[in-house]
């Protein structure tokens, strides 16, 4: 991070002498842990990019904080701090910047480990949409149009084997094809979204277990990174859920074996789903439980695969093949929940 750029931040937000450490982070936006004032904060650049409008998401947030504040005063929300002159968003440049407090007592884990967790984490993103049933998610800005309509992921790969590289598309002839037989998935997702018994609620649509703070005791604390939170259906965050907690290897894992699901896991997701959100759920949802899983993993191949055919100008690679390594590692994972459930 360059020192002039360090320094307007020091000054809008009244700090001296801070210390400014990157943080290897998700995959979209760039974050930096600041030490000042004896506190430690984290200072994230909005991938604008991605995010076409950041003072929508800047705008989302304030307006769940206030609704929090009034109606679930003990509930952690972590909104943005302000700057000096009151504003949550910082733009200079034509870059985006905000900065949160780092909640004392917290961590994060990259890896689930132990059903508990799974439990605890799906727990606290049920927690975090029935805490907001009460308001309009039609108040929300859609921070990212469309971001898992499967349908539109579904055209998006249809015209990566149009327009995409020829070579890529050669050499992933198995992948597209699995890819083509399974658009069933797509039918059904069309289907659910149209029937009636399907809701729209405030849904977070990150739910990796980072995106989840612990206390020491290993409990949940919050969710966090809610520039996502828009009106979304029950399959988002559980379906992301099933795809990235259940295997004991992330979507990086090159070698194919070593992907299966862990029934426990599972089961410690619905539980903790169900506990704060059995009551929300229609009784058709709670019969799509599983097919969130199969939606998710199958619509994260799909933008693996598009990204790849595609020179991925998306996700960005860190080899050559990365993002084909990881389409094939979801179609792995696919299949095997399709055995598991
Ligand atoms: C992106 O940036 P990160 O890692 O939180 C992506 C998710 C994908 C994920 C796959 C805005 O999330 O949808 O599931 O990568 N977020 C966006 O690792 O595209
Ligand atoms: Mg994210």
């Amino acid at each position: 991070m360059e020192t002039s750029l360090q320094q307007t931040i020091e000054q809008l937000y009244g700090w001296e002498n801070a210390v400014f450490r990157p943080v290897a982070s998700g995959l979209i936006n760039h974050t930096f842990q600041v030490e000042a004032d004896g506190r430690i904060y984290l200072l994230q650049e909005v991938n604008s990019h991605v995010f076409k409008h950041p003072e929508q998401i800047d705008e989302n947030l304030n307006r769940l904080s206030d609704y929090l504040s009034m109606n679930a005063p003990e509930y952690l929300f972590t909104a943005p701090v302000k700057t000096r002159e009151g504003n949550s968003l910082v733009v200079q440049d034509g870059h985006f910047y905000r900065v949160f407090n780092w909640v004392p007592g917290s961590h994060t884990i990259d890896v689930v480990e132990t059903p508990e967790q799974a439990f605890e984490a799906a727990n606290q993103f049920g927690l975090f949409t029935s805490l907001l049933k009460g308001f309009d998610a039609g108040n929300l800005k859609i921070t990212l149009p469309d971001f898992h309509n499967l349908s539109l992921r579904y055209l998006q790969f249809e015209a990566s084997l149009q327009h995409g590289n020829p070579e890529r598309i050669k050499e992933s002839t198995h992948e597209i094809a699995v890819l083509k037989a399974k658009s069933g998935i797509v039918d059904r997702f069309e289907s659910f979204v149209k029937n009636p018994e399907a809701r729209l609620r405030v849904t977070h649509h990150d739910t990796k277990i980072s995106n989840i703070l612990f206390d020491n005791e290993q409990k949940g604390i919050c969710v966090i990174d809610l520039d996502t939170v828009m009106p979304g259906f029950f399959l988002s965050d559980v379906g992301d859920m099933i795809r990235t907690y259940v295997c004991p290897v992330s979507e990086e894992e090159k070698d194919l074996n070593r992907i299966s699901i862990r029934k426990p896991f599972l089961e410690a997701i619905q539980k903790g789903y169900l506990a704060t959100m059995k009551d929300a759920l229609t009784g058709f949802e709670k019969d799509h439980f599983w097919f969130a899983g199969e939606m998710l993993i199958y619509m994260q191949a799909l933008r693996f695969l598009t990204d790849h055919l595609n020179n991925d100008t998306y996700y960005g690679s860190r080899y050559t093949g990365h993002n084909f390594v990881r389409a094939a590692n979801q179609i792995c994972l696919l299949e095997a929940l399709q055995e598991a459930v």
